[in-house]
């Protein structure tokens, strides 16, 4: 048993691997000295991360609650039906399945749950905001079954509501995707539901982005319209990668089945009680303020750097997360990403609805501020962070520029711990 003063958590790590501990610990100090802005990010607490590297990592549980494959469920059953009951409770739906093991398959096993191979899913398109999984051509959720996508207005970047309908009366969609991962409004989930029933589609919610604004409610809530509600668990809600579906009852069945047998098998059962430590805290008053500061530093963000002459898809935001129009300033999203990482700010370059650039070198920029909330920046932080985008984007070529712009960003950076972390 080897100790370490300064890290007791990484200390057996740094005994038998030096090689990942080092670059562990690069990260930890990465992530405390950057203002990191990749809107689907954040830092979870140490509770989070302890529950998440704990010994229930050696664990194999396939099945369910009281119904597993595996003997030996004694404190794990425990621990999954806490979470469930929680997710249901936070959420305000009849079901939860927390088992999926990111977004991305927990989509699939609704598809796979509801649908008939062949039938049609219509979700927002990937270059409008969407998502892959909402059936992007690239995505297996494609080739299963038939997509359609609805689009933002060319105007406005706004998801034009009439204009959904229309398709859904056209298309008769079986499925009718909201959410998004590149939109900085509100989705009008009331609307949705009623778009679905006019035409016998079931209603997937995909909250991923927005969970965390949701349980604190400063977001519109879709439980009373949706059939089924999934979200990611890592990202405004502020836990361990992972995800989990919520649905009627009506659902609960065929949603299970989807996920195991149909599509995993033994969930990860440490993810499982990390999640139900985030839902713990979800749950609090502090969280909620949590939220609705999240809001306000985007809103705050947003105003500076329209006044510091950015072009921001819809005008700003009313949730976590901004979207950068960069045609204007010159230099494309891949670069100014690149810049503004030298310099310690951490963003991810992202397409713009009717992009005429191609996804690898778009025309914009993403970014969000759950992580730097969580570290207790307030809008006037914001409004420094808006200042060094704007030299960043007037110095993209000028590396000592950018690293003394690096250095201040460090410095600001200090004022802020960040939870849970242990760097020297
Ligand atoms: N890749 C995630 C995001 O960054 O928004 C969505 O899956």
């Amino acid at each position: 048993m080897t100790t370490d003063v300064r890290d007791p958590y990484l200390a057996e790590t740094e005994h038998v691997d030096p090689e990942i501990y080092g670059l562990i610990k690069e990260e930890e100090q990465y992530q405390i000295e950057s203002v990191r802005l990749i809107p689907s990010e954040n830092y979870t607490s140490r509770a989070v991360m302890e529950a998440t590297g704990s010994v229930l990592a050696n664990k194999y549980s396939e099945g369910y609650p009281g119904r597993r494959y595996y003997e030996g469920q004694r404190n794990v059953d425990q621990i999954e039906t806490i979470v469930i009951e929680r997710a249901k409770a936070l959420f305000g739906m009849d079901h939860a399945n927390v088992q999926p093991y990111s977004g991305s398959p927990a989509n699939l096993a609704v598809y796979v749950a509801l649908l008939e191979p062949g039938d049609t899913i219509m979700g927002l398109s990937l270059p409008h905001g969407g998502h892959l999984t909402h059936g992007w051509s690239a995505s297996a959720t494609s080739k299963f079954w038939k997509s359609v996508r609805y689009e933002v207005d060319e105007k406005t970047h706004l998801i034009d509501y009439d204009r959904v309908r229309a398709m859904a009366k056209a298309e008769r969609p079986t499925i009718i995707v909201a959410g998004a991962t590149a939109y900085p409004r509100q989705y009008d989930f009331a609307a949705f539901g009623e778009i679905a029933r006019e035409v016998g589609a079931y209603f997937l919610a995909d909250i991923s982005h927005v969970s965390g604004l949701i349980v604190a409610g400063a977001h519109p809530d879709p439980a009373p319209y949706a059939d089924v509600v999934m979200t990611t668990t890592h990202k405004t809600l502020r836990g361990p990668r992972g995800a989990m579906i919520l649905c009627k009852a009506e659902h609960a069945e065929a949603i299970d089945k989807a996920v195991f047998p149909g599509l995993q098998g033994g969930p990860h059962e440490n993810t499982i009680a990390g999640v139900g430590v985030a839902l713990k805290e979800a749950a609090t008053p502090a969280f909620r303020g949590y939220a609705q500061q999240i809001v306000a530093n985007a809103k705050a963000l947003a105003a500076e750097l329209r006044e510091g002459g950015f072009d921001l898809i819809t005008g700003g935001t009313d949730n976590h997360l901004i979207l950068i129009d960069l045609t204007g300033k010159k230099v494309f999203g891949k670069k100014y990403a690149r810049a503004l990482d030298r310099a310690n700010i951490v963003a991810n370059y992202n397409t713009i609805p009717f992009d005429p650039r191609k996804p690898f070198s778009p025309s914009g920029l993403r970014i969000g501020t759950p992580s730097v909330t969580t570290r207790g920046m307030k809008e006037d932080d914001m409004r420094q962070i808006a200042r060094w985008m704007e030299q960043v984007a007037d110095n993209v070529k000028d590396d000592a520029a950018l690293d003394r712009i690096g250095a201040e960003v460090r410095e600001f950076c200090r004022q802020f711990p960040a939870p849970g972390m242990h760097a020297v």
